[in-house]
């Protein structure tokens, strides 16, 4: 971590310039994972002389961007960053050195870099450099761009939103296990970008036999695609989808495996061998982990805390879960949801149709009581963001 003290003397126009980088941080969302989004402004005598965001992973960072565009500008000039800048050769070299070569004065910098590689060695680097480094501003809104990529990078687990769709009366599929479509154009584009915003996508094996869904992202179901995704003649960035299948019943004709990305599917001691094997050969990325230890139905019989050790290892920090009501459930009851996406729509499934949530309760105090974040009406739709309070940290 850094070794000196978040500065308050902050002016104006230090916020302002602050908030641009963090704006232009945002043009990363859809396509900057596994990495952080992150913004950079550089001002020379009080004008924006440079703006950059580090748009894909491999891809450089927002410095280069920025300082690219101030050229001879930069020499003298504040460079304002939303992260510590990288003092590691990652898949790019650091930035922290190529702010020096430029001649950058002095760095604004809204939060440190967690990641072990970096934590206060850019900050060190700079100031060995002689150039003057203030961070903190704006810093709870940079944590908020990048919760989960803070979070494991501190050691903690992914950030993860669970998606429900229900009926007004509270259902989300027919005794069947039929649930298409209760939501609406507008609702099913939004599941889009949220898709589009994690680093993989969660279900089980129950939602996938039942509904062979492919969960990738498709532009064409997402009308302002092209507005708000950088280059998107690009093509966009699948997350990956992840299959909670203890017994790796994945059938090779799935859709799941066909479309466009990669799966990897976690599957317990239980799955047989030629199974495990079969799936790997279609290009399914296989990894045996722990069992549940008890309530072994609750969770496809696959450990959560275990998938999301395996998730955490593989690079992701932002998830999605978009699951039946039994995994739902379970992933509500193990305190791993940081948030809920509720869409609601303006039809009636009846008594017998399902609930979106397995989690039986008897009383009233066992309720699980949620936070109300952000609703807003999509088309004929309704979306609740809840936090969960349960979440543990
Ligand atoms: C910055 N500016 O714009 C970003 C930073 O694999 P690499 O080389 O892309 O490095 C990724 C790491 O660099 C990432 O985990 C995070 O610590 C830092 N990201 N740093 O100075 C940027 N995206
Ligand atoms: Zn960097």
């Amino acid at each position: 971590m850094s070794d000196f003290a978040a500065s308050t003397d902050f002016s104006t126009a230090d916020f302002a310039f602050m908030a641009d980088a963090l704006r232009l941080a945002a043009q990363g969302q859809y396509s900057v994972h596994p990495n952080p989004q992150v913004g950079c402004v550089i001002v020379r005598d009080g004008v924006v002389a440079g703006r950059g965001a580090h748009l894909r992973a491999g891809e450089p960072h927002a410095e280069v961007y920025a300082l690219r565009e101030a050229g001879e500008s930069a020499r003298g000039a504040t460079a304002y960053v939303t992260l510590e800048p990288c003092a590691h050769h990652g898949r790019t070299p650091p930035c922290a050195e190529a702010l020096i070569a430029a001649g950058i004065a002095e760095v604004v910098v809204a939060m440190p870099d967690a990641n072990p590689q970096v934590a206060g060695r850019g900050f060190a680097l700079l100031r060995a450099a002689g150039i003057r480094v203030r961070h903190g501003l704006l810093s709870a809104q940079a944590q908020a761009q990048n919760p989960g990529f803070h979070r494991v990078m501190a050691g903690g687990r992914p950030w993860l939103r669970a998606k429900i769709a229900l009926s007004a009366d509270g259902r989300s599929a027919m005794t069947s296990g039929e649930s298409q479509w209760i939501t609406a154009a507008p609702a099913r584009a939004d599941v889009q970008r949220w898709r589009a915003r994690s680093s993989a996508i969660i279900t089980g094996s129950g939602t996938v036999l039942a509904d062979d869904s492919s969960l990738n992202i498709r532009p064409e179901l997402w009308p302002d695609a092209s507005v708000l995704m950088p280059h998107p003649e690009r093509g966009v960035r699948q997350p990956e989808r992840v299959l909670l299948d203890s017994r790796a019943r994945l059938p090779l004709t799935a859709k799941l495996i066909a479309a466009n990305g990669s799966v990897r599917l976690l599957h317990t001691a239980q799955a047989p061998a030629e199974r495990v094997q079969a799936l790997a050969q279609a290009g399914v990325m296989m990894h045996c982990v722990a069992e549940a230890a008890s309530d072994r139905s609750a969770s496809s019989g696959v450990a959560i805390q275990a998938a999301l050790a395996a998730l955490t290892e593989a690079g992701h920090h932002t998830l999605m879960l978009e699951a039946g009501a039994t995994l739902t459930g379970a992933f509500l009851r193990a305190g791993v949801v940081d948030e809920l996406i509720v869409y609601q729509a303006p039809t009636l499934l009846g008594s017998s149709a399902r609930a979106a949530v397995t989690w039986p309760m008897q009383r009233m105090i066992e309720q699980c009581r949620l936070i109300v974040k952000d609703r807003r009406q999509l088309g004929d739709d309704t979306r609740t963001m809840y936090q969960c309070v349960l979440s543990s940290e």
